[in-house]
């Protein structure tokens, strides 16, 4: 790009953002803590000798996450308490602003009447305990309630196959947190010092708010069902999403590049935005292509001929090997009625209709959507990565891909035909041909 192409593109942008800015201020007075929140984000460039401190003079703004080895710097900027961004600077370095505040949402509706019960998982040996077989006479006993879905998509033969049940792997799940002293995560996750909470702004990465309203109780689900289908591998847990389920887009961007830093191999986003972000593909491209982490994200919920981001970046370039975007189907595999869907863009679909999965507090909650699909993908590559792989890390998710159940067969789904992805997840399928016997 030219550097008078370069400088309008920087211009535009931060002007128009400018302006919708001005618009959100005046119609609707922001709280002190979200007018403390970056207005925009950019990921600047990081050389040798760069610090927060000299990318801040250089720039403006404020360094949200400085990552030396990817060579990249999240900066936020228009909190009113930082200076103004040095627009030659940025437009040199061929950096965009782009909006921040509240792009991205988890996609998830908690069933709370008639689904509620307490957990009864009580501790790890209920999970991964002994046997290593979370089945007993063809009922998924830890959970006997998702039994039906998970034999859609054969989890007890893939439990027989993928004997290590994902240990070793780790999956960082960046979300709404996690209620930590739940049972269903005791033994299962990260060291602490690995934890983090960007809404928080520190290392505890809880879930906070009121079971039944916005968001709260999301993480907790997908981390669980992450752990349901793969029973010792280990979760990270990142908090980016407040208790209404919104998050800023510096703070997504951010926990992408720290998944990496501490060595997830495995990213669950279940969350997205209708806005395309640079920022957030930046990251994404960083940790599949350099870090040979497989990212995989929820398709959105608004039953629409269009998937969220990242979701809809997950289908091309050589970040797109690495990347799978998850829709959602019911137990009969019929499109779920809130799942998004797009041709070529939507690659894979599980099922994500009354999925139980702990609940903050000690409960077993019901949620749908296409966030509880998502992990039952993340869990299944985590199968597949805790055993030797027959095929090269980059064809992973196409092995999971291409061994889906077809999901158009005697006019399935006929109203949605080549809009759903190759198809439905199918464990037995996958990991027969993707991990070496
Ligand atoms: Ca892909």
């Amino acid at each position: 790009m030219k550097p008078s192409k370069m400088l309008q593109t920087a211009l535009g942008l931060c002007t128009a953002a400018l302006i919708v800015g001005c618009n959100q201020s005046s119609t609707a007075p922001t709280a002190q803590a979200e007018s403390k929140r970056p207005e925009y984000v950019m990921s600047v460039p990081v050389t040798a000798g760069d610090t927060p401190q000299t990318l801040e003079a250089r720039y403006g703004g404020r360094v949200v996450e400085f990552n030396a080895e990817a060579g990249v710097a999240i900066m936020g900027t228009g909190d009113g308490q930082t200076q103004a961004l040095n627009m030659q600077a940025l437009s040199l370095s061929g950096v965009r602003a782009e909006p921040n505040r509240k792009q991205f949402r988890g996609g998830g509706v908690a069933m709370m009447s008639g689904s509620r019960s307490m957990w009864a998982g009580g501790s790890r040996s209920m999970w991964a305990g002994g046997s290593r077989s979370m089945w007993a006479g063809g009922v998924y006993a830890s959970v006997a309630e998702n039994t039906v879905s998970f034999q859609q998509v054969k989890l007890e033969r893939a439990h027989a196959l993928a004997p290590n049940l994902g240990a070793g792997v780790k999956v960082a799940v960046i979300d709404t947190g996690l209620d930590l002293g739940h049972a269903a995560f005791a033994g299962s996750l990260a060291p602490v010092t690995e934890w983090k909470d960007y809404v928080g702004g520190d290392a505890v990465p809880q879930e906070e708010g009121t079971l039944g309203v916005g968001g709260y109780g999301h993480g907790t689900a997908v981390a669980s069902i992450v752990l349901q289908v793969a029973p010792l591998a280990t979760i990270l847990p990142i908090r980016v999403l407040d208790s209404d389920g919104a998050g800023d887009t510096d703070h997504v961007a951010s926990a992408i590049y720290y998944a990496a830093e501490q060595g997830a191999r495995v990213i669950n986003l279940s969350l997205g935005s209708v806005t395309r972000s640079d920022v957030i593909e930046q990251a994404v491209k960083y940790v599949t292509e350099k870090k040979n982490i497989l990212v995989v994200s929820s398709a959105g919920n608004e039953n629409t001929n269009a998937i969220t981001y990242p979701a809809a970046h997950a289908f091309d370039g050589a970040d797109g090997d690495r990347s799978l975007s998850v829709g959602s189907v019911n137990a009969r595999d019929l499109k779920s009625s809130f799942s998004n869907y797009q041709k070529d863009k939507l690659e894979l679909m599980a099922p994500g209709e009354n999925i139980f999965a702990a609940g903050p507090g000690g409960l077993l909650v019901s949620w749908s959507g296409t966030s509880m699909a998502a992990p039952i993908v993340t869990g299944g590559l985590a199968l597949a990565l805790g055993q030797t792989l027959s095929v090269g890390l980059k064809d992973v998710t196409k092995k999971m891909t291409e061994n889906g159940q077809d999901l158009y067969t005697g006019g399935l789904n006929s109203a949605y035909k080549d809009m759903l992805g190759k198809g439905r997840l199918n464990l037995e399928r996958f990991l027969t041909n993707a991990v070496k016997y």
